[in-house]
């Protein structure tokens, strides 16, 4: 079926364009927008106009430039695309574009990593400055001129509801069958006058399904059929089906103490290779009827869902490779009544996690011996993607775990170290550390009895001397203190990767 039979109200037809045309309503030094979070729901046609656009402005010697504000990371369509254009001065928030990581990480690009459940407040708040444009992609319009959200939410009701002007993409990829789907809550308001978030199970719809938008603001209707494109999953290795084995374990044990019901608790469930594994590994696990309060719904979730062990999943985007995103598609009105997508301030709400008690599943880059999590950069100047939604969930989850291989890039470089190289998440905010080698539950745990049992239990063999020698020499030398004995002023510092690995690693 063709977009154009999408848009319903007959009034708003009138708005339809090319992408060519919309993108030159947008002014070079606007704030845009844009709805995607995790390669899905993103715009694709207005981004790639707007980049040729840019692109032929500094040609005839118009500099051109927008800043960019998104649900998450989006598509190669829309950050790949303006990146290398060099068209976004400053972009938030997570980002996971090489492209556009690169000009970050070159000091080209400005960008505000955040809490993902922060931005739509902090945008209301008004610290952001105005949004100029609204780049937004729906399902469908309504008769009544409302607005079938597409495959992510995100930010996008307080896009719609801040921006000037709006720019709507209607997709005739994404499934009809989305419509009823959706759940998106108009009850939030800024302080003195916010009301508790009324969500008391993670299948508790507090919304409506579609959003609401003032026609006067729409200024151009771009159809489009793209795909949306997010990068398959690499099959669970060893690695990770072992660390997923340790998780079940831990689960059981948890569920036999009587800290865990039988059927454990909502689960959250992050980005990445690992994060899937552990949805496969609880596919043939013991436990039934679960629930998932998450942020992304990635394949291993969607099989979790078809296998009857998970009753419902709440999130505010799809994350499935190509091949799962055609099945959701084609079976979408079956999975209705399982899936609720809500704006990304609603599904990361701190109040609402804290209150459900998820179990929250987080990948990292480092930890150190006391629980100190990176998330985010690499030798502690280099951004990977960003924060994401792992804050808010780490702080206020019943039971917070991070995960990574021990060692990274080949056995090089330990994941375990003294000190991480940046905090994203404190000590207090990290219950678990899995790596394939054990799991190190530091629940009730001093800072260096947590040393020893995240040094025992998580470190790779070749490093576990490395570390337990550092660990003893800083409780000889801690000249400053032993409540979390470290050796800051050595001088061969453990972040010198030379003294790791004995040779040169400059990555
Ligand atoms: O680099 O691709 O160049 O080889 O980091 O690492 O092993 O592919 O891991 O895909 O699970 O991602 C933390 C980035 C892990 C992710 C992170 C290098 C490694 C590789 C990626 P290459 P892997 P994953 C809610 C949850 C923050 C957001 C979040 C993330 C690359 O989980 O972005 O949690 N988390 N959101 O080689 C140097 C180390 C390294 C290292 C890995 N110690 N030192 N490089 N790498 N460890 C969902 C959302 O918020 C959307």
């Amino acid at each position: 079926m063709s977009a154009t039979s999408r848009i319903r109200n007959e009034a708003l037809r009138s708005k339809i364009m090319s992408a060519a045309e919309a993108a030159a309503l947008i002014p070079s030094g606007s704030s845009v927008g844009m709805s995607g979070f995790t390669g899905a729901g993103y715009p694709k046609q207005v981004p790639i106009a707007l980049a040729e656009r840019i692109e032929a402005e500094r040609a005839a010697g118009n500099p051109f430039r927008i800043r960019v504000w998104t649900g998450a990371s989006t598509g190669p369509e829309l950050d790949g695309a303006l990146a290398k254009a060099d068209g976004i001065e400053f972009r938030l928030p997570y980002n996971s574009d090489p492209i556009a990581r690169e000009k970050i990480n070159k000091g080209q690009m400005e960008y505000l990593d955040m809490h993902l459940s922060q931005v739509a407040p902090v945008a209301w708040q008004g610290f952001l400055g105005p949004l100029d444009v609204a780049v937004v992609e729906v399902t469908a319009i309504r008769e009544d001129g409302s607005l079938v959200p597409s495959s992510s939410i995100g930010n996008n009701k307080t896009w719609l509801d801040r921006a000037d002007k709006i720019i709507l993409e209607v997709n005739a990829w994404q499934s009809e069958a989305l419509e009823g789907m959706h759940d998106i809550y108009y009850g939030t308001a800024l302080p003195p006058n916010r009301v508790p978030i009324p969500i008391v199970k993670a299948d508790d719809r507090i919304g409506s399904t579609c959003f609401r938008v003032d026609p006067s603001k729409i200024v151009a209707i771009v159809e489009t059929d793209i795909a949306d494109r997010n990068a398959p999953f690499s099959p669970p290795d060893e690695t990770s089906i072992t660390m997923a084995g340790h998780l079940l374990e831990f689960f059981s044990h948890e569920v036999k103490k009587g800290r865990l019901p039988q059927n454990l608790l909502p689960l959250q469930s992050g980005v990445g290779n690992i994060a899937n594994a552990v949805m496969f590994g609880l596919k043939d696990g013991p436990f039934e009827n679960m629930t998932a309060y998450t942020e992304v719904l990635q394949d291993g979730m969607l099989d979790l869902l078809d296998s009857g062990k998970l009753r419902v999943a709440s999130c505010t985007a799809f994350s499935l490779s190509p091949d799962a995103a055609s099945r959701l598609n084609n079976e979408m009105a079956d999975y209705r009544g399982r899936i609720i997508l809500r704006p990304q301030e609603i599904s990361n709400h701190p109040e609402v996690i804290r209150r459900l008690g998820c179990l929250s599943m987080n990948g990292m880059l480092e930890a150190d011996m006391y629980g100190n999590v990176n998330s985010t950069h690499v030798m502690g100047s280099r951004i990977q993607n960003g924060i994401g939604g792992s804050g808010d969930f780490a702080r206020n989850a019943f039971i917070s775990i991070f995960m990574s291989p021990s060692t990274a890039k080949g056995g090089k470089i330990s994941a375990i170290v003294p000190h991480v190289s940046h905090v994203d998440h404190i000590t207090q905010d990290v219950q678990v550390i899995v790596t394939e080698q054990g799991l190190a539950d530091l629940r009730g745990l001093s800072p260096k009895q947590r040393a020893k049992v995240i040094i025992e239990n998580c470190a790779h063999p070749t490093y576990k001397p490395m570390l337990a020698d550092y660990f003893a020499r800083a409780q000889q030398g801690g000249s400053y203190g032993l409540q979390t004995p470290m050796l800051l002023d050595e001088a061969l510092s453990w972040h010198n990767r030379f003294v790791q690995t004995g040779s040169m690693l400059a990555e």
